[in-house]
């Protein structure tokens, strides 16, 4: 059975981090409320990706918090993650409905209106739409305006979730927009603390959503 909340949803970055202290930021996010959890990892072998998914999915588990791999079906499917994360590069979306069947999430990142409707079309179940704000999480992307993501989120009926450069002192300016969750990377990651800032960014978002 397919059920997710994208209200909290945290990206992951292993950068710079022992795989003891990632694992620790990982729980610690997650006693702070998150909702759904993405791992992303961009130089990874696959023996490596999947052995970290086993681990992060034995936490996320414990916290009945859904596991989405970024990019990669094949590591989603090793680990028998909850779902996957796709780009407007990586897998098409119909395709990895019909490899992963219609009880994995799939979600998808859009950054037009005609890309968000070909991905709810094709299956998606949820849109990542930005970057909002500029972002120094190491990533190719350029800024998507409020008025594209509100555009998006009035043209399909999935979840949208914003995502670029977010905090809880500049979330405000998804107020009154109909989005469904916030993502953010850097600022649970990098947080001194990663449980208190989860609980803060949720608390925020929920004060105005
Ligand atoms: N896609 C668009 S912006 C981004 C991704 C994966 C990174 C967001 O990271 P941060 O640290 O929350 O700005
Ligand atoms: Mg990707």
């Amino acid at each position: 059975m397919k059920n997710f909340d994208t209200t909290l949803y945290f990206i992951t970055d292993s950068t710079g981090f022992s795989e003891e202290e990632f694992l620790c930021r990982v729980e610690q996010a997650l006693k702070g409320g998150v909702t759904l959890l993405q791992l992303r990892e961009k130089n990874k072998t696959t023996r490596e990706y999947i052995s970290l998914a086993q681990k992060v999915h034995e936490i996320t588990k414990r916290y009945n918090v859904p596991l989405i791999i970024d990019d990669r079906i094949d590591v989603a499917m090793a680990v028998d993650a909850e779902g996957v994360h796709l780009g407007q590069s990586d897998m098409p979306v119909d395709i990895a409905r019909r490899i992963l069947g219609k009880d994995k999430i799939i979600g998808a990142t859009a950054k037009t209106v005609p890309q968000a409707l070909e991905a709810y079309k094709n299956g998606a179940d949820n849109l990542g739409v930005g970057a909002i704000y500029p972002t120094t999480t190491k990533v190719k992307t350029v800024i998507t305006s409020v008025d594209t993501l509100k555009e998006i989120i009035n043209a399909v009926p999935i979840p949208v979730n914003a995502i670029g450069g977010l905090n809880k002192d500049n979330m405000s300016v998804l107020k009154d927009t109909g989005i469904a969750g916030v993502c953010v990377v850097s600022a649970i990651m990098k947080a001194e603390n990663p449980q208190k800032a989860a609980e803060e960014i949720k608390e925020k978002f929920l004060s105005f959503k």
